[in-house]
């Protein structure tokens, strides 16, 4: 199989054509795929109209999968693979825990000692316009920094805090955040970090991050600021707008993400996502 790939933007992502990731693949086509996603960050599938296990299927390709026990507020109730993120209300009409999911730039499970290789996303209900996600290249923000910065943050750790949202978001299910913070307690993990299978160095910070270990919210404000600042710029960064039925994989250890609240939110917008286990990273540290 030779993969058809059409580049998304400048800085990451192709998407692959005329594919059906639910049909019979063998090792040597999924190693292709497997070196797409290398190169490229991230790989967007069109129209994989598939069921939820032939998500599931397709996703162990890629590596074991996290049964997401670190945030089981928003598993599927019968596939702990699947995480929910939804506006579709609960059964008792509630409004759903996980409609907030990912407004804010992050790299999956970055706060756990074994964050993310990568995911993948599906897109089951999408709203007329907007529910886009933006990823941006953190192996590109790191290479772009002067000399001097990079010698600066070199040894640097970022606490990485589950359960954090931006403040203009309405809190979502009593609880939650307190429920994953007890569950995930602070994650110290290297600033730059080196990818385990290209060996390059990528940034890996997020606004999970408020502080660097061993030093001070004030002090270290201002460079987490500037640093995913310069990540975030628009060169370095793609803009997903889904279509139904789309599937995106992605790169934990060289992207982060941020899903963005551009939409009518009285529409719905359903999407299902499984975790790829990575390889372990950071430390515990007491405290925030
Ligand atoms: O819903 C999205 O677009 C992204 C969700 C997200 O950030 C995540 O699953 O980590």
């Amino acid at each position: 199989m030779s993969l058809k790939l059409r580049k998304l933007s400048y800085a990451l992502g192709a998407e692959v054509c005329d594919i059906d990731v639910a049909a019979p693949m063998s090792e040597v086509a999924f190693g292709e795929i497997y070196k797409a996603f290398l190169d490229h960050g991230i790989l967007l599938f069109r129209d994989q109209d598939i069921t939820r296990e032939q998500h599931i299927e397709f996703s162990r390709r890629f590596g074991e999968l996290d049964k997401h026990e670190s945030l089981p507020q928003d598993r599927h109730p019968d596939h702990p693979e699947l995480l929910l993120v939804t506006n579709e209300p609960n059964a008792d009409g509630t409004p759903s825990n996980s409609r907030y999911t990912g407004r804010q730039w992050h790299s999956d499970m970055s706060f756990t000692p074994i964050p993310s290789l990568g995911s993948l996303l599906k897109s089951w209900t999408v709203p007329e316009v907007g529910g886009d996600t933006l990823f941006a290249n953190m192996t590109m923000a790191y290479d772009t920094l002067s000399g001097g910065m990079k010698k600066l943050i070199a040894d640097l750790h970022g606490i990485q805090l589950a359960g954090t949202r931006k403040i203009n978001y309405a809190p979502t299910g009593v609880g939650r955040a307190e429920e994953q913070r007890k569950l995930n307690p602070p994650i110290a993990q290297p600033v730059v970090r080196v990818h385990p299978e290209t060996g390059k160095k990528a940034l890996y910070l997020g606004e999970k991050v408020k502080r660097f270990d061993g030093m001070t919210e004030a002090e270290s404000l201002p460079l987490i600021q500037y640093l995913n600042a310069h990540a975030t710029k628009p060169e370095f960064v793609y803009r997903q707008q889904w279509r139904k039925n789309d599937i995106v994989v992605w790169d934990n250890r060289c992207t982060m993400h941020q899903a963005l609240g551009d939409f009518d939110e009285t529409q719905r917008r359903h999407m299902e996502r499984t975790t790829v286990l990575g390889t372990p990273s950071g430390y515990a540290v007491m405290g925030g």
